[in-house]
């Protein structure tokens, strides 16, 4: 059958038109860039307001319930649980098996007539949810194999064509209220079977793309969005995914953002609905990019990022979907600490269940909730509701997340290491004390007292919760912590200068510095903004607070050095890139040199153009870029799979390797003029991408244009 008769064809709604702001102050990987035109910074900044005009006040309203939340249950089901990660000989495919185990469609659709959760009980999985703490619900309404478990008016791929004829997330979205969890959809943008999707599996030899119309696909996407958001009620959360192919761009991610906000203003949406996110660290690289969250998944970060909303999506065993023979789940004790970790960086655990193909949870993630949910009872408001603590440095026998309360703040010390001495440290907090108890022990106050910054908290010998034991500080004001300043600048060489950033932490604790290299004392100059070097310097920096040194000492060296010199430029040379196209199937970078190419081409940037992508397919581009001015250069080399920049021969952003497409940066110190460039990049299967983006220290990055490249006429 020809499956394209299996889609209606959609009008599509009024797409908004894009809002296009400047890029505000932007943190790249812990470094801080400023806008380029300063001048136009403050009106940048006011016009950061997302495409529908929203202002920070207003966006704080829409996240707060989910900020509070800190705790959700993610849940895969679909088809693939019918086959419970087995096929032929494995047993270790999962929610991804139509492409893992190469299934054909017509194989693969005999599961719908199979399709039948006799025992799914919505009301038992939302009580579980909201008996373990969660407060909203993440379900696959759509995965990547294209099949919906709701009635969809624009697909018979979808749950009514089953045995089952149930509409699963109408059920569900009732009984999520019911037990007072928020309803949230995760919507697969990929999508293996729809006749419109492109590209197609590499290994899906038989199947072909001819007439395959990508701007349908998009209007068959946001009609089922649509359906989802005009259907089931208030949403809390579109979580999407499968963004990562070449074929889904920006200029398709804002808008669908924007079909979601029309749809229901209040409903939050991931950053995986548009091309910002870095790999599966999560993060938004861009403020240009749509999406309210960050979203790490199967990681947590390193620490949190200031004023950044993210949620890390993590499974209690191996898989996502329903796998049979996987037993590897996660202890109670290792999930409580997890989400314990997260909320103390500020961010949201999003926890999964893979349901069986029957519609039960596996027993091993039903245990796991119960006990989960005993923790939260007792302890859940150490996690609803907080903010990051305040310890940049971490705390050796645990985490703390913090709520502000009348005058104060109360900290909720989790406490994993329960101390052999019957002493809880607190190092470097300058805080009175007014109080302290163990949480589920409230009306039994425990000894404190001060020795020298830090503070003793006298405890019981034993731990009164063997997973993680919480003990409430209430002390006056906000938190005042005494750890060595951080030293932040856009690179540590520099052309002809470079602004430096000096943070104590916590706002009442001044940073006094010197820049001779002498050791930083109570009367060295105070921090007061950003300091512009010029010359190579030695930054030393420590903490003071009323009058007294409170820390030990950081101390960077940032170097001044002469820029490369630019090459004499050779004569006749043209507009654009040598583009060496070679075949073949690489898990790194070849060495281009010793292979013949199949093609060569002029390019007029360092990037796929349009067009479905390649694969099997290495490229290389020589020539020349043109350097505007004497200075250090930050170089962002986005790609999927491998690739590398060289710049007068020497590496400057090394991004190899088999990945989804990940930004790497690097920076030189280049002359204006004419440079050598070199950008070696392979794509094995899948998806592909190729960007490169380029700014002078500290300014916001952007790709660099076609006018920059020469090279010589062939
Ligand atoms: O490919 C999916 C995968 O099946 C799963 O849905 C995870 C969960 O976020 N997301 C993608 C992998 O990054």
């Amino acid at each position: 059958m020809n499956t394209l008769g299996r889609y209606s064809k959609v009008g599509v709604g009024v797409i908004l038109g894009l809002a296009v702001v400047a890029a505000p102050a932007i943190v790249h990987g812990g470094f801080i860039a400023a806008p380029g035109d300063s001048a136009s910074g403050e009106s940048a900044r006011a016009a950061v307001r997302g495409s529908l005009g929203e202002t920070p006040a207003e966006k704080d309203a829409r996240m707060a319930w989910w900020r509070e939340a800190r705790f959700g249950m993610f849940i895969h089901w679909g088809l693939y649980a019918i086959p419970a990660g087995r096929w032929g000989e494995r047993t270790d495919h999962a929610e991804w098996i139509r492409t893992t185990a190469q299934i054909p469609l017509g194989e693969y659709d005999k599961l719908v007539a199979q399709f039948n959760p006799v025992k799914f009980d919505a009301d038992a999985w939302a009580k579980m949810a909201a008996d373990a703490g969660m407060k909203y619900l993440v379900i696959t309404s759509k995965h990547h194999d294209g099949f919906a478990l709701f009635d969809s008016k624009v697909s018979e791929f979808d749950v009514m064509a089953t045995p089952f004829q149930r509409d699963i997330l109408k059920e569900l979205s009732d009984a999520c209220r019911k037990h007072g969890l928020k309803m949230c959809f995760y919507h697969s943008i990929m999508d293996w079977r729809h006749p419109d999707y492109l590209p197609r599996r590499d290994w899906e030899k038989g199947r072909s793309a001819e007439g395959a119309d990508f701007n349908r696909f998009e209007r068959y996407l946001h009609a089922q969005v649509t359906e989802l958001l005009t259907h089931y009620g208030p949403i809390g959360v579109m979580w999407f995914d499968g963004e990562w192919e070449s074929t889904w761009t920006h200029e398709h991610g804002r808008p669908l953002y924007d079909l979601c906000r029309k749809l229901q203003p209040s409903v939050i949406v991931n950053n995986r609905v548009d091309k910002g996110r870095a790999g599966m660290a999560g993060m938004t690289i861009d403020d240009k990019f749509a999406g309210d969250f960050g979203t790490p998944e199967q990681e947590v970060p390193h620490e949190g990022l200031p004023g950044v909303d993210w949620e890390s999506c993590i499974t209690m065993n191996r898989n996502w979907g329903y796998n049979e023979a996987d037993k590897n789940f996660k202890s109670t004790r290792d999930m409580i600490r997890m989400l314990v970790d997260i909320a103390s960086k500020g961010g949201n655990l999003l926890l999964n269940i893979g349901p069986t193909a029957e519609g039960e949870f596996p027993p091993e993630s039903v245990e796991r909730l119960a006990a989960i949910g005993t923790w939260m009872k007792v302890h859940g408001e150490s996690i609803y509701g907080t903010r990051a603590g305040p310890f940049r440095k971490g705390l050796a026998w645990g985490r703390c997340t913090t709520k502000p309360i009348e005058g104060g703040t109360r900290m909720y010390l989790h406490v994993f290491d329960w101390p052999a001495d019957g002493r809880i440290v607190v190092p470097g907090l300058g805080n009175e004390v007014r109080k302290a108890y163990v949480l589920s022990a409230p009306s039994s106050p425990l000894e404190f007292k001060r020795v020298q910054s830090d503070v003793h908290i006298g405890v019981p010998s034993s731990a009164p919760d063997a997973d993680c034991t919480v003990v409430v500080l209430e002390i006056a004001g906000n938190p005042v912590v005494y750890e060595a300043p951080t030293i932040t600048a856009a690179a540590q060489e520099f052309v002809t200068a470079l602004s430096v950033e000096l943070s104590a932490g916590s706002p009442e604790v001044e940073v006094r510095y010197t820049l001779d290299g002498g050791e930083p004392a109570a009367n060295s100059p105070k921090y007061a903004g950003p300091i512009r070097i010029d010359a190579t310097t030695t930054v030393k920096a420590r903490s003071v607070h009323e009058g007294k040194v409170v820390s030990g000492v950081t101390e960077m060296t940032f170097k001044k050095t002469a820029p490369r010199p630019a090459a004499a430029r050779p004569p006749g040379l043209a507009p654009g890139l040598q583009c060496e196209m070679y075949d073949g199937e690489w898990d790194r970078l070849p060495d281009f040199t010793k292979l013949k190419p199949a093609s060569t081409k002029r390019a007029g940037d360092v990037s796929l153009g349009g067009g479905p992508r390649a694969e099997r397919q290495g490229r290389r581009y020589l020539g020349f870029i043109i350097v505007p001015k004497d200075e250090a250069y930050t170089f962002a080399l986005t790609s999927d799979d491998g690739a590398k920049l060289l710049i007068d021969g020497v590496c400057v952003v090394d991004n190899d390797g088999l990945h989804v497409p990940v930004e790497k940066r690097g920076t030189i110190a280049l002359a204006a003029g004419v440079h050598d460039i070199e950008v070696a990049y392979f794509n094995k299967t899948g998806g592909a991408e190729l960007e490169l983006r380029w700014g002078v220290l500290g300014a916001a990055l952007e790709k660099v244009p076609a006018e920059a490249f020469m090279s010589a006429e062939r």
